[in-house]
Formats: C-alpha cells, structure tokens, sequence
C-alpha cells in the first residue's frame, strides 16, 4: 500500500533527502561545529516522516491531533532544522543559516518553545525517549478522556529518533520498560543504529541484539535498511497502522555521514569533522555549487503536501467544533488543560486543617492533593513504587495501565528517572498537569530531567517525601542534607519546603498556578503541629510569597530568626524563650522570596536588623545570603546517623535549644 504512494512521491522525497543534507553539511561548515553525522544518516527517514508519514501542519504546530515527533538524539538538531524548513514550518532559509548563532532559533540543540515544530528540549541523551513515552502516555490518556462514540478528537501518534548513545541510556531503558509495560501502541521509536557513536565504534561499548532486547519488554521491533525510501515508509505506515496494544521500534540501520565519503561510517562522521569536505560532498550529491540550496520542486513538493495536510486539519477542526458543542463540559477542561489554567480560587477551595492538626508535611500533602484533584482534573500523580510511603494517591481515581489510560495514578516502577522524563514529557505536551513522587534522598536520581524541566520551562510538580534527618533510622544513606540546596541552585525550580499543613495547601496552589516552571514539594517523614496560632491565610499566603513575618516581634526588632519546614517549629520556640524583639521569619520558598519586590524582602529583613540566625536541616551554605556576615547558620555540613529521628536531629544541634544558644552568642 505504502509502496504505491511511494512510487509517486519517492523522486521527491530522494531529492529532499539530498538537499537536507546539503542544508546540514553548509549550516555545520558555516559554524564550524555541530554534528553532521545523524542528518546525513538521517536523511531518508526525515524525508519519509515529513513528506509521508507524519501528520501535522506547519501554519498550525499546535495542532491538538498532529503527530509528535521528538528527536531524542538532539546532537543532530540540523536534522530536525533542516526538515522544519523544507516541510514549510515558520523556520526561513537565514534561519538555517544562523546555526548556533546567538539568538537564532536554530540553538545548538533543539529548545522547546524557541522553534516552531520543536517538541521537546533534547540533547543530553536518553532523555527524549522518556519524554516521547511521557507523550505517548498523554496521548493514551487524552484519547480515553476525551475521544466520545460519536467523535475521535485523539488518534495521533508520537515518533521518536534516538541512535546508539539514548540507547546506552538508564533513562530511556527504564521508559523504554515502562512504554512496553503500559501498553503504548501509539508509541513509535526509530532506533538510528549506524553502529557509531562519538569516540569509537559502537561495538566498543556494546553488543546486545536489539530485536531481542525490545521483544522481551513487550514491544514490537523490525529491523530495516535505513536508506529505502520504501523500507521506512512502510514499516513507519505499519507501526501507525498497528494499535496492537505494543510500543513498536523501527531498528534502521543507516550509514553515519552518508554523503561525505571521507568520513562515512566512522566515528568521524559523526561530528562536524566531514564539514571541510562540503565542496566535494556537494558535488558527490549531485547538489549544485550553491549553498544552502534549495530547489523548486522541493519547494512545491511540501506545499502541496501541506495542503493535503490542512485539508485534514480543517476536517479535524470541524469534527473538533461538534465535538464541543456536543460536550462543553469536557471541552471546557481540555481548553483548561491547553491553557494551563487552575480555579482562581484554588487555595481558598482547599479545606482547612483543624487547629490541633498533627501530622508529617507528607500526611498534609496527601490531603491536600486529593483536594486540589478535584478542582484540577488535568492533574495525574506518579510515584516510583512510594505511593505508601510518599502519600500522593489520588484516592477518588484510578490507575493508569494499558486497560485503562484514563486513570490518573501512575505507577512508575523503581524508574525515577523515568519518571522525570516522563513527567516532562506529559507537560510537553501539556494537556495534563503531571507530578511525580520519591523520597528526597533519590532526587539526584532523577536530576537531569529536573534540569530540563527548569530550563524548558514545564510546570512540573515533584513531591519529595522523607526531606531531612529526621527519617532517622533508616540512616545515611536515606537522609538527605545536601539535596534541598542541591535542587536550590538549578534555575527556574521552586522548591517549597513548608512549615505546617496550611503552608502545604500553599505551596500545592503556588505549584499549580505556576506555569513557567516547576516546583518541588519538600516534605517532612517525621510529624509537625499546625501553627494554629497564626492565621491561615498568612501561612497560606505566606507559601506562595515564599518567606514572610511568621511570628512579629514584640517591641523593637533585635533579632530575626528564620527557617524552613520542619525547623520552623524550633524557631518559634526559641523566641518565645529568647522574649522581646525577636521576630520568626518562615522561609518556605527562598526562589519566590527572591523574586518579591526589594520593599517586600525588605520589610521581612529588615536592613537594620543584622542580628540574624537561620536554621535548617541541611547543608548550609545558601543560608549565609539571607542572615550576612554578622549571623550564623545552624545546619547540617556533614552526612546523617543512624538512629531515631529525633535522636539524630538532638545529636546533630537541630533543636530550638540551639536556637537560642546561638541568639545569644550573637
Ligand atoms: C547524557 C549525555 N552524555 C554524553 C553526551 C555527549 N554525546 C553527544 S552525541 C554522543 C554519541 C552518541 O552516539 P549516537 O547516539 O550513536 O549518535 P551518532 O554517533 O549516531 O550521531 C555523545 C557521547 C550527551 N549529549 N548526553
């Protein structure tokens, strides 16, 4: 059937695949870097996605039902250019040529939201994979909520193209696992295998049988020629075509660097290296002199194509127009999920706690959630196997599985990579508002996606349970000191370590009206009192605000004490021993409080206040911009013990006893 279409059109996809290349080879010699080796390889199957196989329409990228495509391996991010450009994506020829140029939207790795038909942020490998299953699960899960008997709004597929290095990757093996376990048959990945990778032959590092290796986690493999036009077509056709409740990966084996034959199939290929052959390579193409060329019937190829493709779009709109008025209501919660937008009212909507409430901030944060899922129903909730301990189930739904892709609770397994990427992935495609749960402690095992989460700007939601030494006996290597902070200093993350429960109802709402980012929760193992003394809204408020005047002092300022989370409770003690003139400042969010006009931080710490202590289970490095020279913090620079919680916490100096030991040595 393919093979038909392909009779037509495989001249026009052979010339575009040529002058993809000839686009790659001159961007990379311009700019003298960049990797050349993957959209050499590459250029059949771009060629079959774009001018065959894949639905979309450049005048719309958004378009709800396109097919993603994600490119895990970013290296090759001229690839993906190259194809935006030709297939008549809003990315101009100068585009192309300003390569890694500074503000060009054609950055050295593809960024989301800086080039139109860019799905995902990709680069450091693997985690494009995750993100494709991430937008897989989404798709799953928005086809089973939204599709009705009378009208499918969700049928799309999601691609991916990822080579050796994903591959070799943790993270994509655990998503890989996951993608196979749930049953994502809307999920296609296209293994680039060229047997290459950057400093050798990919023989080197591995030698595991591919088929095989997908075949056991439940996925469907093939394993083709790379540079058959047909080939492509049809297996791509025939994974589209094939719902079989099975991911499907198509294993291409392809030629690293095709075209420049000085280099082809080495590992010296695979970077910028064959760029000095650019002359000859043209010519060995059979591409004119020019650079950057472009011809006519590639031009006309891919407008005719796109009309074909609006006129799908327009039929989708139509179906799109009856399915709404025939179903406002659920209607009215995609444009919510598209819009990232969450009740005003949110946090007044969340109960309250009773004023004798005592519980661990994860307890809090269990109630809490379960409350702002029924007034965010875009809101899915992941945990890596913790759920018992991390407290995130939302009770009133059900679990996510290949039987049923409408639930809202994901098991991840112990994959907490995955789930970073993942979670990056549904927000990719931000539908769902995704949030994923671990213990504090195995943060760092999912860093790198938080990473990307920050820099692409995700509203992510994390919940980091068991946040300090005081999980006590599970010792060390469950105590975390160094992982607060640690998350602290990656840009664009809110990391929100509340107090009390009425700071958790906060910090949730601050998560979900944030959507130029994520947040993680930092929550307590161990119980805390809700500060019932002081009103909630304050402590609501206060969360979001990210420090603020907990406890005023009494007559004039001498001394501020601050801290976060758990240790507020031994600030407030301290002062109400210490006596007059010593304010408590809760410091739940030190990146919204750095935020705050100058005359709010200002009027929280006060310039001509320097008596300052902050206290804080953990490492104590950040804490020395808030209290200046003249204050002292009280933390943890050294790695937990084993022993009950609140044994560790005394033996390690974090009580109010030192709090006030500190004050007055001041
Ligand atoms: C996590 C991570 N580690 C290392 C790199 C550096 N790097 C970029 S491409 C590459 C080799 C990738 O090999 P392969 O996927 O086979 O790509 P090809 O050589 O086929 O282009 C490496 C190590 C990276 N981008 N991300």
């Amino acid at each position: 059937m393919s093979k038909e279409i392909l009779e037509e059109t495989s001249g026009s996809l052979t010339r575009a695949a040529t002058e993809a290349r000839g686009l790659a080879i001159d961007a990379v010699h311009a700019c003298s870097s960049g990797h050349l080796g993957l959209p050499l390889g590459c250029a059949e199957i771009g060629a079959v996605l774009f001018g065959h196989t894949m639905r979309y329409n450049p005048a719309a990228p958004g378009w709800l039902n396109r097919d993603r495509f994600i490119l895990s391996a970013g290296h090759g991010s001229m690839f993906l250019y190259s194809w935006l450009h030709l297939s008549g994506y809003d990315l101009s020829l100068q585009s192309v040529k300003d390569f890694r140029k500074l503000n060009s939207v054609t950055p050295g790795h593809p960024e989301f939201e800086e080039t139109p038909g860019v799905e995902a942020t990709t680069g450091p490998l693997g985690q494009g994979v995750g993100n494709a299953v991430g937008y897989a699960l989404s798709g799953k899960r928005a086809a089973a909520r939204y599709n009705t008997a009378e009208h499918t709004i969700f049928d799309h597929h999601v691609i991916a193209l990822a080579g050796d290095g994903c591959m070799q990757e943790g993270v994509a093996r655990e998503a890989i696992a996951f993608a196979g376990h749930s049953g994502l048959d809307n999920l296609i990945l296209i293994y680039d295998s060229n047997d290459v990778t950057l400093d050798a032959m990919a023989e080197v590092t591995q030698s595991e049988d591919a088929e095989s290796y997908f075949g056991s986690v439940g996925w469907d493999a093939v394993t083709i020629d790379g540079h058959d036009l047909n080939a492509v077509a049809e297996a791509l056709q025939s994974a589209k075509d094939n719902d079989n409740g099975k991911p499907k990966v198509v294993i291409a084996k392809t030629l690293i660097g095709k075209g420049i034959p000085e280099v082809a199939g080495t590992a010296a290929g695979h970077g910028e290296g064959g760029a000095k052959f650019a002359e000859a390579a043209r010519e060995g193409l059979g591409l004119p002199a020019e650079t950057f060329y472009v011809s006519d019937e590639t031009t006309n190829f891919f407008a005719a194509r796109n009309g074909v493709m609006k006129d799908h779009f327009a039929v989708w709109e139509k179906t799109y127009e009856v399915w709404a008025s025939q179903n406002p209501g659920l209607a009215a919660e995609l444009q919510d999920g598209v819009a990232k937008s969450v009740p005003e009212d949110l946090l007044d909507r969340i109960p309250e706690f009773d004023a004798d409430h005592k519980d661990a901030t994860r307890g809090s944060g269990g109630v809490v959630i379960n409350a702002v899922a029924k007034l965010v129903p875009q809101l899915v909730s992941g945990s890596a196997d913790l759920y018992g301990s991390t407290k995130n189930y939302i009770k009133d739904d059900t679990d996510f599985s290949a039987s049923n892709p409408s639930g809202r609770n994901i098991w991840f397994g112990i994959r907490e990579h995955a789930m970073g990427a993942i979670c990056n992935g549904i927000a990719y495609d931000g539908l769902f508002r995704a949030s994923g749960a671990t213990f504090l402690v195995f943060a760092d095992y999912l860093r790198p996606s938080i990473r990307l989460a920050g820099l692409a700007g995700l509203p992510v939601t994390y919940i980091f349970t068991h946040d300090s030494v005081g999980v006590g006996e599970d010792g060390p290597t469950h105590q975390p000191v160094e992982t607060v902070s640690g998350l602290r200093v990656i840009p664009n993350l809110d990391v929100i370590r509340p107090a009390d429960p009425e700071e958790v109802a906060g910090a949730w709402a601050a998560a979900m009206h944030r959507t130029s980012g994520p947040t993680a929760l930092i929550l307590t193992r161990q119980g805390v009192p809700n500060l019932s003394s002081f009103p909630v809204a304050q402590r609501r408020q206060g969360a979001s605000l990210g420090g603020y005047v907990l406890k005023k002092e009494e007559g004039d300022l001498k001394v501020i004490i601050m801290a976060s989370g758990s240790e507020v409770e031994h600030a407030l003690e301290a002062a109400s021993r210490l006596g007059e003139g010593v304010r408590v400042v809760s410091m739940p969010c030190l990146e919204r409080f750095d935020r705050q006009e100058d005359a709010y931080r200002e009027a929280v710490l006060p310039g001509s206040c320097q008596k300052r202590v902050a206290i804080e289970a953990g490492v104590t490095n950040l804490w020395w911009k808030y209290v200046g020279a003249a204050g002292q913090v009280i933390g943890i620079d050294r790695f937990g013990l084993s022993a009950p919680g609140n044994v560790v916490m005394q033996e390690l100096g974090i009580t109010a006893d030192k709090v006030v030991e500190v004050v007055e040595d001041l």
